[in-house]
């Protein structure tokens, strides 16, 4: 049915492309919260998932589980939808990870724990700067440079065991095959000799000069050091008024490329998360607590990917989509549908910005502002695409 109405009309916006943008099964973006026995991961898992959602979130709470699906604030989408006055508005979406078990060198992870790890698109590092006697610390004193260190310790020794044990097998596939067969054993050998060498002297590999196609050729290892990283200080309740002071001392000492940090009262924020909005907002005001966190959070958390968004008005959707920086049309095209990839004809696209100057789709199209881009265009953050295909 839906093969045959794409045939017939391939060119169009009609509501049967907004059938097939719902079907999309794309990957989801995930994120893992890693940190040290009791800092604070639950707590800020629960503080970014429940976002006064009612009674849904507080059954899944209840369940204890560990893996809730998020929607990334967007203002550009809101003005878009503003605009378009679509039925339906789908944000881009996170999926994030609570993880249970803390790494340590000599203890190993179970393996759905180890899969989670391994697949996210990024890692969130909880670290505990909140005092409190009666939550133990598990060096015995509460030290969050101490920690950052230490964590990132555990991730480079996890990758050197990775890469040595790589390197081991390759290398003895390569020292017994034929000279043919070597060349390709010896390509993949190179890049992970190098990053063994950073690893070695305790460099985590996320800002090191590593080339995009060797970045492609580690990819399948789950490295976790190559990952982006957003720490989050899990300040003390007392210190909420000052978080933005504490922030920024963070940022100055440990922000870089694909490296974000946050200050936020995990405690405090879950339990804000629990209430409705109204009553949040009293008590916010009540305490002299800093803004809302969880979306700030969130935010940070999507830029550290590095993914542009690139947005489809299609139908009565409005949607937000998240592609690696560098992606090209097709694979925009893949991420919606399959089928749009395989069929994929051009893309017409149009910057966000030039977008909301036209004031509808129409007016950009009537004025010829829609450009017509192919298969291997790279897809600009912010670009608003349609994609004509043909299945
Ligand atoms: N005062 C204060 N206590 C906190 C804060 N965040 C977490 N806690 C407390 O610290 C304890 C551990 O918090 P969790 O969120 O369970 O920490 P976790 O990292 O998930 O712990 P594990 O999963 O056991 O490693 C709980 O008693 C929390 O109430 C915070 O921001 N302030
Ligand atoms: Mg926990």
């Amino acid at each position: 049915m839906l093969f045959l109405r794409f045939q017939r009309c391939p060119f169009s916006l009609t509501p049967g492309w907004g059938a097939l943008t719902l079907a999309a099964g794309c990957r989801a973006v995930d994120l893992a919260i890693i940190g040290l026995p009791q800092s604070g991961k639950t707590a800020l898992f629960k503080a970014l998932a429940a976002d006064h959602g009612g009674e849904e979130q507080r059954l899944a709470a209840e369940r204890q589980e560990h893996v809730a699906v998020v929607k990334v604030p967007d203002q550009r989408l809101e003005r878009l939808a503003d605009m378009v006055q679509p039925k339906k508005v789908t944000p881009a979406e996170l999926r994030l990870h609570d993880l249970p078990a803390p790494l340590q060198r000599g203890v190993a992870l179970a393996p759905e724990h180890a899969s989670i790890l391994a697949g996210a698109d990024a890692l969130v590092h909880v670290v505990r700067a909140f005092r409190r006697p009666d939550v133990p610390h598990p060096q015995g004193s509460v030290d969050p440079h101490r920690d950052i260190g230490a964590m990132d310790l555990e991730l480079v020794f996890h990758d050197l065991a990775i890469v040595e044990r790589r390197l081991e097998r390759l290398e003895m596939v390569v020292r017994s095959a034929r000279p043919g067969e070597r060349e390709a054993g010896e390509r993949e050998l190179r890049p992970l000799r190098r990053v063994r060498e950073y690893l070695e002297q305790e460099q985590p590999l996320r800002n090191q000069p590593v080339t995009p196609e060797e970045m492609k050729q580690l990819a399948n290892y789950g490295l976790l050091t190559l990952k982006p990283v957003l720490l989050v200080i899990n300040i003390d309740e007392a210190d909420v008024s000052t978080t933005p002071v504490i922030e920024a001392d963070i940022r100055a000492r440990y922000a870089a490329v694909r490296i974000g940090v946050a200050a936020v009262c995990a405690r405090l924020e879950a339990d804000l998360a629990e209430l409705s909005l109204e009553e949040a907002i009293q008590f916010r005001q009540e305490l002299g607590a800093a803004e809302p966190a969880a979306q700030r959070i969130l935010a940070l958390a999507y830029d550290v990917l590095g993914f542009v968004t690139f947005y489809t008005v299609v139908g009565d959707e409005c949607r937000a989509w998240p592609v690696p920086a560098g992606s090209t049309a097709l694979a925009a095209a893949g991420k919606i549908h399959s089928d749009m990839e395989r069929g994929f004809i051009r893309a017409e696209a149009i910057a966000y910005d030039a977008l909301l100057a036209a004031g509808s789709l129409a007016e950009a199209r009537k004025h010829g502002l829609l450009r017509t881009e192919g298969k291997q265009y790279v897809v600009q953050d912010g670009d608003v695409l349609h994609i004509l295909f043909h299945v």
